[in-house]
């Protein structure tokens, strides 16, 4: 049968198939319903059921997916007729029947759509999913009130409070969809179409479905959700919408619009989207059109935590590695590590049984860098010593081949000064991974002055596959992150000093949003770590720096933290906190050592204080064009700090407070103590000029 186009335009295209009428959405990369698709999906509605040659619509997805649905660019903006629920009740309405395939993904918005068609048909390894709950808002097109009314309450509230990605055969069983098909989308399409035709494939409008969800479910899922911390509004309000599904359809989809409108309105909204965006964004570097170096094989030195991470990491990305050790001893423990690490994949469904025996096949642990004469890449983890490391990369430069990457795992070593052992510098890359490295998403990419384009394209792409968010930095003393953390880790210390104490701090942190305050946080890594920093610091640090003494003294006990047993918290039981008593003693004779009669700061001032110092140093960070945008910074926290995703990173942050306003507090504080207040020249620029850090990231 010949196709007869009937309309075609970018975003959606319309044709018949004899008596069936197939609309195409075509928007990619990923067919959001942006105004465009929304209004083509109307009119061709209206079209298809105007032509008397047709007798049913199959709606489906050209490229990868079906949709992902309502295009978020569009949130925050004049919203542009016609709206997405007013389309759907238009599908659910038609004379017609309507049948939708989802194939790749129907994700929000997208599955809405499917709802709101009266069959649908899913082809294999398709997902669907309601991931509004991630942005801080309730699907908003008639999810809350369709999803219910076809699959189980309890399911439908798990799906859309969690925002989970349910794999297509579960959604089948689950009554979402009503079989797998095969084909091509539009082959599915049309053979779906016909099956509708024919009787096999039964159709009915969702909305006309009557339910009446039991309160008791409902009201267990509040009390669950209202436990979890930080609470957000949108899980509770999309309890509230699904409440609502036992009303006529039009009434119920009232509700829905209203708590959807007013989730969109709020700051949290705001920053979960700019989280999502920020992941994306932050690959869109200056080296983006350079090709990157094929990565077959790699090579990981050292068998310590971050080398036996990031050798996991590579593995599960289903890179080969050799990994190098001092000894047969240590590299035998460094092999059986990563295999208990893949076997904890297998243990948490990351990763099949078969496919963790092959990734175990690609490993060797041997000792000796000769090993690496044949990688594509090598990433040095052992200890942070600039002699060690510029000797081991010295070695480099004469045992691997020519074009291979070499990378360094260092946390804040100059990164120039390890290149310049080597007569390759524009090879020599950092890659500072975070520890667990095949956990932690986020990897720092260290771009040295003479590293070459298509060696930070590479590093970019191994990362891709490494399923890691990549963040471009410069070189300085702990990159971005690091250093931004050594700044305000002293502001804890100096509100410890004047008379806050360690658990107030935690607490108002972590009732902000952090899930752990910088002291707990400190007696987790090892307080050890932060006291050989300092020592390290200390022939550097300015006369004019106030120092604050507590942690060293607590570490001289050699309590380090939770490897010790204590540190500022005893951790007796390991699974609670009391504030150790000796720590308490040592912060009071601290106290009286520098004669501080201490005062009382409210919760509301400690994290003034701390997000201040913190959104100052980022500032800073991207004055000196250490992070190329402020999304960037954002970045690093949200995916290697555990900052609160809904803020949506320290300078999304800062604009909500605004710039004036910081420059104004920041005043205030250098009263007490110019030399660690002091306003970053670019938040004043953007104080006076009235802009903000999202303006930056569009430039
Ligand atoms: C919603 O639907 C509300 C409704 O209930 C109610 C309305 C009234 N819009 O992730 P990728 C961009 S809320 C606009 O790298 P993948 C993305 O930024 C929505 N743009 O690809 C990137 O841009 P760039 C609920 C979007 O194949 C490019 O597309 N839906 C959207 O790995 C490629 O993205 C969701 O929350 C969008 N909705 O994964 C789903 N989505 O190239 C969110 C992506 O310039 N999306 N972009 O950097 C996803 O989960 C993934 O993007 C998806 C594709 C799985 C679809």
């Amino acid at each position: 049968m010949m196709d007869h186009p009937v309309t075609e335009q970018k975003s959606l295209r319309v044709e018949t198939d004899g008596e069936v009428g197939l609309i195409a959405l075509d928007n990619q990369p990923v067919n959001a319903l942006g105004q465009a698709v929304r209004q083509g999906l109307l009119d061709a509605v209206a079209e298809l059921n105007a032509n008397d040659a047709v007798k049913v619509i199959a709606i489906y997805g050209e490229g990868k997916m079906l949709s992902g649905g309502a295009d978020i660019r569009e949130f925050g903006k004049t919203p542009q007729p016609p709206g997405l629920p007013d389309v759907l009740n238009g599908i659910e309405g038609s004379a017609k029947p309507v049948v939708a395939v989802i194939h790749g993904v129907a994700f929000g918005g997208g599955l809405e759509l499917a709802l709101s068609a009266h069959a649908r048909v899913g082809l294999p390894g398709a997902r669907v999913g309601l991931p509004e709950v991630t942005l801080g808002l309730l699907p908003g097109a008639g999810g809350t009130q369709r999803l219910p009314r076809l699959i189980p309450l309890d399911s439908a509230i798990e799906i859309i409070t969690s925002g989970r990605h349910v794999p297509v055969a579960e959604a089948v069983e689950l009554g979402l969809v009503d079989w797998l098909a095969e084909g091509t989308p539009r082959e599915a399409a049309i053979k779906a179409a016909r099956d509708v035709l024919s009787g096999a494939l039964p159709t009915r409008r969702t909305g006309e479905i009557s339910i009446k969800p039991d309160e008791a479910v409902l009201n267990a899922a509040r009390e669950k959700l209202a436990k979890k911390r930080p609470a957000l509004a949108a899980p509770l309000k999309c309890v509230d919408a699904i409440a609502a599904s036992g009303l006529p359809i039009a009434e119920g989809l009232k509700a829905e619009r209203r708590l959807f409108l007013e989730l969109m309105d709020s700051p949290d909204r705001q920053g979960l989207i700019h989280a999502f965006q920020a992941e994306r964004m932050v690959k869109h570097i200056p080296e983006s059109a350079a090709q990157p170096r094929p990565v077959e094989s790699a090579g990981v030195i050292g068998g310590g935590t971050m080398g036996v991470g990031i050798a996991t990491a590579l593995l599960q990305a289903g890179i080969p590695v050799t990994l190098i050790e001092m000894d047969p001893n240590h590299a035998k423990t460094a092999h059986e590590r990563i295999v208990k690490n893949l076997d904890g994949g297998v243990k948490r469904g990351k990763m099949s049984a078969e496919t963790r025996d092959q990734r175990v096949a690609m490993l060797t642990a041997e000792t000796g860098l000769e090993h690496l004469s044949q990688v594509d890449v090598v990433i040095e983890a052992v200890f942070e010593d600039m002699k060690v490391k510029t000797g081991i990369f010295r070695d480099l430069d004469r045992i691997c081949k020519p074009g291979a990457v070499l990378g360094t795992n260092t946390s804040y070593l100059d990164v120039n000064e390890i290149a310049a052992a080597t007569s390759r510098p524009q090879d020599v890359i950092g890659l500072h991974f975070f520890s667990p490295a095949h956990i932690m998403r986020l990897l720092e990419v260290v771009v040295a002055d003479k590293t070459a384009p298509d060696v930070v394209a590479t590093a970019f792409a191994m990362a891709g596959k490494m399923k890691k968010v990549a963040v471009r930095s410069g070189v300085c003393d702990g990159f971005i992150g690091n250093r931004i953390l050594a700044h305000y880790r002293m502001v804890a210390d100096y509100m410890l000093l004047d008379g806050a104490s360690f658990e107030q701090i935690d607490r108002a942190l972590e009732d902000f949003g952090f899930a752990m305050g910088p002291f707990a946080v400190g007696d987790l890594a090892g307080l050890d770590i932060g006291w050989a920093t300092r020592k390290r610091k200390a022939p550097t640090r300015p006369a004019e720096e106030r120092y604050v003494r507590i942690a060293d003294r607590i570490c001289e006990q050699g309590w380090f933290g939770r490897k010790t047993g204590r540190g500022y918290y005893l951790y007796d039981d390991p699974k609670s906190r009391t504030p150790n008593p000796d720590a308490v003693a040592i912060v009071d004779a601290e106290r009286a050592a520098e004669g501080i009669s201490s005062r009382t700061f409210s919760d509301d001032e400690i994290v003034a204080r701390y997000m201040t110092a913190m959104i100052s140093e980022a500032a800073r960070v991207v004055e000196e064009g250490i992070a190329h945008r402020p999304v960037d910074v954002d970045a690093v926290f949200l995916f290697g700090y555990g900052f609160p995703r809904h803020l949506g990173g320290p300078l999304n942050y800062a604009d909500r407070i605004g710039a004036a306003a910081l420059v104004e507090r920041i005043e205030g504080y250098a009263k007490e103590d110019p030399h660690y207040w002091q306003v970053p020249k670019l938040l004043r620029e953007l104080a006076q000029s009235g802009r903000s850090f999202a303006d930056l990231n569009k430039e």
